[in-house]
């Protein structure tokens, strides 16, 4: 700053300080309390914030209002499908996926029911459409059908054959109030046996030889891709009538596959809240023996186990 700049600045903070005592000794004789202050005009004050004067500053609060009422919405649309209006940490996730294109679900309106299809006309057809598809006739020989039952999963994860090691990879408790696997293995014989409080519980096996265990009792379904690989993680959900998941969207890497290896299971799946008007909700069973593919990570989805048997599923995911 040269001098007579500096000059000028001194002789305004000056002259600014001299009319600020000026307006504080007028206040003090007019002997006027804060309510007054706080309601003096200051409208011929010149402001640096204009982007908080005038329209701009209306437009600020309509923009807010919008963010607002479009949020409120969002979770709203989502409260109507989930049941809740926050679901806290795992749906976080869909509340800041990106939004869908509607076209995923428009004329979406069954499960198509399937059976002896080969693998390149489900690649060509289903394998990574959003169309939920069936298939009837992909457990044939397998042993889980005869063998999967609660007795054989304590036995797997409690006894010798898993080396007592307790999976502690995902796990889902729903309702069940088993904090883990362990506590799972560990309930009575009543509860087990479906007479006591009910349950619902989901998981995914962690170790590979703990999937190449399980995978003796069952195949990869043969109308799968020939060039679809899975990983080495399967998901099991096992529990009692009128237990399931809640409404929700997947957020896993790829499609995947469950096989209803036990009882039977109502499925629910509600398209993505944006495409509400566009689209319709699908509800459909899958009997024993039954293998369900859908995209689990588009269409929101709730199970519900029917009256009858423990419902056991086994899936995975293929890319
Ligand atoms: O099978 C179930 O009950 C739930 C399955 C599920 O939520 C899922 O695969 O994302």
């Amino acid at each position: 700053m040269n001098a007579d700049r500096m000059k000028i600045y001194e002789k305004r903070t000056k002259l600014a300080e001299l009319k600020l005592n000026k307006i504080l000794h007028k206040i003090d004789s007019l002997k006027l309390n804060s309510y007054f202050i706080s309601r003096l005009d200051t409208s011929g004050c010149k402001s640096n914030f204009k982007f908080l004067k005038g329209t701009t500053k209306n437009h600020l609060y309509v923009a807010i209002i919008a963010v607002l009422v479009i949020g409120c919405w969002w979770i709203y649309s989502e409260s109507l499908i989930t049941g809740c209006l926050f679901q806290l940490p795992y749906d976080t996730k869909s509340l800041f996926r990106s939004p869908e294109d509607c076209s995923m679900c428009v004329g979406v309106n069954d499960v198509t029911r399937l059976s002896n299809i080969s693998a390149e006309e489900f690649e060509d057809l289903y394998a990574y459409t959003t169309q939920p598809v069936i298939v009837t006739d992909a457990t044939k020989n397998w042993k889980a059908i005869e063998q999967f039952n609660f007795q054989f999963f304590a036995d797997f994860y409690r006894n010798d054959k898993m080396g007592k090691r307790i999976n502690e990879c995902f796990y889902f408790s729903y309702k069940s109030g088993f904090k883990s696997l362990d506590e799972v293995f560990s309930m009575d014989d009543e509860r087990a046996n479906l007479s006591g409080d009910p349950w619902y519980v989901g998981w995914s096996t962690c170790y590979e030889e703990e999937t190449r265990a399980l995978r003796q009792y069952y195949t990869r379904p043969y109308f799968l891709p020939r060039t679809a690989e899975s990983d080495m993680v399967d998901w099991i959900f096992m529990g009692g009538p009128g237990q399931g998941a809640h409404m929700h969207v997947d957020s896993v890497r790829h499609m995947s596959w469950q096989a209803q290896v036990r009882g039977r299971k109502q499925w629910q799946l509600a398209p993505p809240p944006e495409c509400f008007y566009a689209c319709r909700w699908i509800t459909f069973s899958v009997e024993p023996g039954e293998i369900l593919v859908v995209d689990t990570n588009r269409w929101y989805h709730k199970t519900n186990v029917l009256p009858g048997d423990i419902s056991i599923t086994i899936g995975a995911e293929y890319d």
